[in-house]
């Protein structure tokens, strides 16, 4: 197992159109697995394979409050069930401390593939549908932040400049011998 690195807006490569999955091999498996990891250490409830620089079409996402019920989706689509869009506060692990409304519609239908390549084909709505249309829209090279104004946008890459140099910073710090 293990945690791999998460791309940081506005890394070009974020904007990569993800390509579907052929087959839920060891390789997909293995990735799946670093990819929880991974999402669990970084406090998420989400996370999609184009933000740790890997351009395939799965998700996974755990909403369970004691972090125990991963979600796997492989090659999702998703639909809308409403046309009514509504206002959600959302947050991305590649848009580290940057928060903001985006109107999404909250029902929806979900079709993909789990871990085991079963199909899953079932409605969601509230954070569930908020969620599996952000992580959609990171396989398709879109990130929340572009549906703010150029004003945010720009504040938010200078939010994220910040947060990466005072983790940075932190890093050095632990890495260097201690005087006690
Ligand atoms: O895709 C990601 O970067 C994961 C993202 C998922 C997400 C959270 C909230 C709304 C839509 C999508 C996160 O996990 S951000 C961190 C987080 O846990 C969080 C942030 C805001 C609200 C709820 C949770
Ligand atoms: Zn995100």
């Amino acid at each position: 197992m293990a945690v791999l690195n998460i791309l940081s807006y506005p890394d070009p490569r974020l904007r990569t159109i993800a390509a579907p999955v052929k087959q839920v091999d060891d390789k997909i498996k293995t990735l799946i697995t670093d990819m929880i990891e991974t999402m669990y250490d970084a406090e998420g409830i989400g996370l999609a394979a184009s933000q740790v620089d890997e351009h395939l079409q799965l998700i996974v996402m755990d909403l369970s409050e004691n972090k125990d019920t991963p979600m796997v989706f492989i090659n999702p689509k998703v639909t809308p069930l409403v046309e009514e869009k509504q206002p959600y506060e959302e947050g991305c692990l590649s848009v580290p401390e940057v928060y903001d409304k985006v109107e999404r519609p909250n029902k929806v239908r979900i079709e993909a593939l789990d871990e085991n390549g079963d199909v899953i084909d079932k409605e969601a709505e509230g954070l569930l549908a908020v969620c599996i249309q952000h992580e959609m829209d990171h396989l398709n090279g879109v990130i929340f932040v572009d549906y703010l104004s150029n004003l945010k946008q720009n504040r938010a890459r200078d939010k994220v400049k910040k947060v990466l140099k005072i983790r940075e910073k932190n890093v050095e710090k632990q890495a260097q011998p201690s005087h006690v």
